[in-house]
């Protein structure tokens, strides 16, 4: 029979509990333990095994083969991509994920900085773990499969690295996306149009994100490039390369200058960066915290909603393109 789900004193103070019982165990703090799913058969057969447990036989070079190969398989492919997402942060994995599902057939490159993607989406505010998003965000979390507590007007992921794993686990199965990790664009591509005279993007420019930090200190590390029409920068507000891009339209006298994120004000901002996620200038959407700089939009805080719906309509304005 499954043990009560309360403590005697508080079955005696509460004699209608005394009846409440619950499948599995109550593992002490009230957090009802899942029914024993088990392990695989395989899995399972090892434990306890371990005295002739060995691995197949390997030589290194295999190990290197394995993954060299891929990789500049992989960079040779993408060097031609339709899509460049900068950026991997909740914004660009959102957007990337959309693209993945509405076009299959769209060869899209991510390229993300830190070794590790996923960007401020790791946590909730202040290193909390909980990340709040405002209806009707949660249709996305629904779309991806994401669980939540509904709150009414906004809902609860446990933890933001469920989400942000969780988004990241799909766009990484997409056979249409790579993520180029640990890789900084340190520049765009441009290209003048003979008419206008008016520049279009036409690509990013790339190197080790290890490598663009230290052109300080070692001289001729030149880059790589990857051409592509259509650009999403999503690289934040933040960080060490926050606000890549449209800093650097500034610099190449594309923009006037940027209209500097404002303060705190969640009621407006997360709606003025998902109405206002565009083409910035031709061939480059951007998205998320980064448009923030651009646009000296208010910043939302802890929440993560526009992040997610502005991945998504960036998706959406960069397919305008190619549903022409
Ligand atoms: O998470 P971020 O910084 O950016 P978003 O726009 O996806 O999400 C922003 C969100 O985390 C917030 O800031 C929340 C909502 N707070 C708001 C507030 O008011 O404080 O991700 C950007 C990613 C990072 O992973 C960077 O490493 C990467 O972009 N990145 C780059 N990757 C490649 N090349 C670059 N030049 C580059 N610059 C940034």
């Amino acid at each position: 029979m499954a043990p009560s789900a309360v403590s005697p004193e508080l079955a005696h103070r509460v004699p209608v509990l005394a009846n409440k019982k619950v499948e599995g165990s109550n593992n002490g703090n009230g957090v009802q333990a899942s029914k024993q799913e088990g392990l695989t058969k395989d899995v399972e057969s090892m434990l306890g095994n371990w005295s002739n447990f060995t691995f197949a036989p390997i030589r290194e070079s295999q190990v290197s083969r394995a993954m060299t190969r891929r990789y500049f398989a992989d960079l040779d492919a993408y060097a031609e991509s339709d899509i460049v997402i900068i950026g991997a942060g909740s914004c660009g994995l959102s957007a990337a994920y959309t693209l993945g599902k509405l076009r299959p057939d769209l060869r899209i490159a991510i390229v993300e900085a830190g070794v590790s993607p996923g960007g401020g989406a790791w946590l909730g505010g202040q290193l909390f773990s909980a990340m709040v998003m405002r209806k009707p965000a949660d249709a996305f979390l629904d779309e991806v499969g994401v669980p939540y507590e509904d709150e009414g007007h906004f809902v609860v992921v446990k933890h933001a690295a469920l989400f942000t794993s969780t988004v990241l686990s799909k766009v990484l199965q997409m056979p249409n996306i790579k993520l180029f990790n640990a890789t900084a664009v340190e520049d765009l591509i441009t290209r003048r149009d003979a008419g206008t005279g008016d520049v279009r993007i036409a690509g990013v420019v790339t190197n080790w994100t290890l490598v663009s930090m230290h052109h300080d200190d070692q001289s001729c590390m030149d880059p790589n490039t990857i051409n592509a029409p259509m650009i999403i920068s999503t690289t934040g507000h933040d960080g060490p390369f926050g606000a890549f891009s449209v800093k650097r339209l500034v610099s190449m006298k594309q923009l006037e200058q940027l209209g500097g994120m404002r303060g705190l004000d969640m009621q407006t901002a997360e709606d003025a960066i998902v109405k206002n996620t565009r083409e910035i200038v031709p061939g480059l959407v951007v998205g998320g915290m980064e448009l923030s700089e651009v646009d000296g939009a208010n910043r939302m805080g802890p929440t993560f909603g526009a992040m997610a719906l502005s991945g998504v309509k960036a998706a959406e304005e960069v397919l305008k393109v190619f549903d022409l």
